[in-house]
């Protein structure tokens, strides 16, 4: 039978390296996303149709991924495989709206799509879409070789349009958040694209595990920002814990203010994340912090770097009246730079 299912892209709206680290993340769905057509098949072949790209392209289930645009497809047939819900590879058509190495979770987007397909194809309705974004997960870290955290599959398989999604990634409990009524949060583009596989996420994760062995705990988070200053690890480690441990109390902080509908500091926190962004956890570049500077001196409430890190998207908090012109202001400031969406 085919199967079919989609998945938005995400925003994080605050939260950043953090899901790997036992903190809290916020993020919230897009109106881009991904749709899938699956159509099992009892061989190993795997053909897949994408919009994104020119050409279809036929590959086999049994062989690994070659750095090829198809790879997260084939990896997310193959989880299907272990899961049970496929016993060969399958047609697939895919459409997406999420521009790629934007850092809104084009890829998360497409392998949570392919598997919940997946599942509607085989008609088993006992895994969850937690399990399917667990399973999304293997797929990244196992077969792609991205040792990303669990915030983008969890995001895109369970949030809901229109609300927020406070993660606590330690015991993946979540609560799903109202958005401010009269204030958007917009996402744009800065017009530098980045790969989670191009290695720099991968040495950030390297410089945490170094300060989790260093402070024996799974959980930088949990650790006091005076202890971690004043601790002997050595700089870029120390550093980034400072980012986690700090960056968590600011999405506590931000996750209040939601709910007390108090957007002056939502944007407060947006603006002291980015600082710590750019220089304690070092993820942003000159492009990217010379357009979230625009973005609060044209009136946004607060701005920020959002996602993976060294490229891909911003997002600003902005007033509804007035967003045309902030935009408009923006982007003829920044000719790079392009609207995507809003959460
Ligand atoms: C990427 C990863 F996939 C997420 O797990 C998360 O770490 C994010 O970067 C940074 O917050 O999107």
């Amino acid at each position: 039978m085919t199967g079919f299912a989609s998945a938005p892209g995400r925003v994080n709206l605050i939260g950043e390296h953090i899901d790997y680290n036992g903190g809290m993340v916020l993020p919230a769905a897009l109106s881009v996303g991904v749709s899938i057509e699956l159509e099992p098949r009892e061989d190993d072949g795997v053909f897949v149709t994408a919009d994104q790209y020119d050409a279809p392209v036929e590959r086999q289930l049994s062989k690994d991924a070659k750095g090829h645009w198809s790879d997260p497809s084939v990896g997310a047939l193959r989880e299907a495989n272990t899961l049970g819900l496929l016993t060969g590879g399958a047609n697939l058509t895919v459409r997406s709206n999420i521009p790629q190495g934007a850092g809104i979770s084009s890829s998360a987007a497409l392998t949570v799509a392919i598997l919940k397909a997946a599942r509607d194809a085989s008609g088993v309705s006992a895994l969850t879409d937690q399990d399917i974004a667990i399973a999304a997960r293997r797929v990244e870290n196992e077969y792609l070789g991205v040792p990303c955290g669990i915030m983008d599959q969890f995001a895109v398989a369970i949030a809901t349009p229109g609300k927020a999604m406070a993660l606590d990634t330690a015991s993946l409990e979540y609560e799903l958040l109202d958005l401010p009524a009269n204030h958007t949060f917009v996402v744009i583009h800065s017009g530098v694209s980045r790969k989670l596989t191009d290695g720099r996420y991968k040495e950030r994760k390297v410089e945490c595990d170094e300060a989790k062995i260093y402070f024996k705990t799974d959980n930088l988070c949990a650790l006091e920002p005076e202890e971690i200053a004043a601790s002997s690890l050595h700089e870029a480690a120390r550093k980034r814990a400072l980012h986690c441990a700090t960056e968590h109390r600011r999405v506590l902080a931000t996750v209040d203010a939601l709910k007390a509908g108090d957007v002056e500091t939502i944007g407060a926190m947006m603006n002291e994340s980015h600082v710590s962004m750019r220089d304690v956890f070092e993820m942003s570049v000159a492009p990217i912090d010379a357009l979230v500077a625009s973005a609060t001196e044209a009136g946004a409430l607060g701005a920020r770097l959002t996602g993976g890190g060294f490229g891909g998207c911003i997002v600003a908090l902005v007033e509804k009246t007035g967003k045309e012109e902030w935009l408009a202001r923006l982007l003829e400031a920044h000719r790079d730079a392009w609207f995507v969406c809003e959460a």
